[in-house]
């Protein structure tokens, strides 16, 4: 006599055998790595590597907590790598070599499986080293915006507008060959005026979902007669949303920002460096049944300062401090941490599950947006004021200056730690956190 159940136990188990010969899972996102020729308007284009044939790369949506599959397939001769930054993920999928995440052979394919997390605009990038070759890593096209829904999305915006500011055409602008500049500028793609405007209806709310994914330059943005109310920067929600006329974002950074549409008319959200605006670096904005030229005016002075976001309770005493020094250095490197160049740098190590205090310490006149890894910070310090409540994965150090940000850390491995600028990373500003078990 047999019963049912142990009828279904012996049926399912061809099934299960079968399953393991199974094609493998669909992947829910597969970038294409190839090389392309981009119009970026006005007879200008650009051979560069892209993902999915576009510029930027397509915009990846992830849900938080839900898993996801990701297939990169490398149709270029050059092994690559595609970080996931602002994610808290392993170092085995966070997209950087040094951490441990195997490169994507020229001409190969590899699967990539994470859980997405935390909810916000992040976005996803080559992570490859330049050094004096112009073309690689981020001065590529490979850049795109991913944002990572959470599980209830309380949307109090009528139109999300995505704005990624990318340059094209780098030079050498010292003798030295230690600064770089371009010649043409694009947003989303596209020199301004080339593209399709932002069409908005009057009394609408925007949320314009900025991204600098340039390689090496810090913007400032403006849109006349309108001011953004920033709720968040690098995906993350302020403690204190607040209303400003021009956004500072440097390389790296994400500002999410709502412009309640109220002025009719049509007008260029751009750069405010005149050079740059008219080089590309800009975006119509349009009202329905608006027409003319699109105005552009110089916005008010004003200086940008994260703490405007912050509040003034002050943090809690960190169990840890961790202090880091930037220098430059002349001896082939251009910059140190703590007096090595990268791969020389010394780790860092914090300790998992208490408040760490990193203390960059800029000894140099430069500012440096520096990035942390599958974690996320909270600025305590900035050049001497107190502040709290602002969570970020890039900090712009100001020249001469200390900023101190603490975390918790909560995903263990190696991270990598490093200037967002890509001249100042691949020559020496790099090192790795690990945490001390
Ligand atoms: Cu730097």
């Amino acid at each position: 006599m047999i019963t049912r159940r142990q009828l279904l136990a012996c049926a399912s188990a061809p099934l299960l055998a079968h399953a393991a010969d199974a094609p493998p899972a669909p992947a829910d996102v597969t970038l294409v790595l190839s090389e392309i020729k981009a119009d970026l308007g006005f007879g200008k284009s650009v051979k560069t590597v892209a993902y999915n044939g576009q510029i930027p790369g397509p915009l990846l949506r992830f849900t938080a907590g839900k898993p996801a599959i990701v297939d990169v397939v490398n149709e270029t001769r050059e092994p690559e790598m595609v970080h996931w930054h602002g994610f808290h993920i392993p170092p085995e999928v966070d997209g950087a070599h040094e951490e441990g995440t195997p490169m994507v052979q020229g001409r190969d394919r590899r699967r990539f499986a994470f859980t997405p997390d935390p909810a916000g605009t992040r976005w996803y990038h080559a992570h490859a080293m330049a050094g004096h070759n112009l073309t690689k890593g981020g001065y590529s096209g490979q850049f795109g915006m991913a944002i990572i829904e959470p599980r209830e999305n309380p949307a109090r915006y009528d139109l999300e507008v995505p704005v990624i500011l990318h340059e094209w055409d780098p030079f050498f602008s010292s003798e030295m060959d230690m600064d770089v500049d371009y010649r043409i500028f694009s947003v989303n793609g596209k020199m301004l005026g080339a593209g399709e405007p932002v069409r908005v209806r009057n009394g609408r709310r925007v949320l314009f979902r900025l991204l600098n994914a340039s390689a090496t330059m810090p913007h400032r943005l403006a849109l006349p007669g309108h001011q953004f109310e920033v709720i968040a920067l690098d995906g993350n929600a302020l403690a204190s949303p607040a209303r400003v006329p021009v956004i500072e974002i440097a390389p790296g950074e994400r500002v999410d920002a709502i412009v309640e549409m109220k002025t009719p008319g049509v007008y260029v959200l751009g750069e405010t460096d005149d050079r740059q605006r008219l080089a590309g670096c800009g975006l119509v904005v349009e009202y329905a049944g608006a027409t003319g030229r699109p105005l552009w005016t110089k916005p008010v002075p004003f200086a940008w300062d994260y703490t405007i976001f912050g509040s003034r309770d002050k943090a809690p005493v960190p169990a840890v401090t961790v202090p880091l020094v930037f220098e430059p250095r002349t001896d082939g490197n251009l910059w140190a941490i703590n007096g090595k160049s990268f791969p020389k740098t010394d780790p860092f190590f914090v300790t998992p599950g208490v408040r760490n205090r990193l203390v960059f310490d800029n000894r140099s006149s430069m500012s440096h947006p520096v990035h942390l890894h599958r974690h996320t910070f909270e600025i305590v310090s900035y050049a001497g004021r107190s502040t709290s409540g602002v969570f970020k994965d890039v900090v712009s150090v100001p020249g001469r200056s200390i900023v101190e940000v603490d975390l918790t850390p909560v995903t263990p491995g190696p991270s990598l730690f490093h200037c967002h600028q890509q001249f100042h990373m691949d020559f020496g500003f790099m090192a790795l956190m690990q945490y001390r078990i």
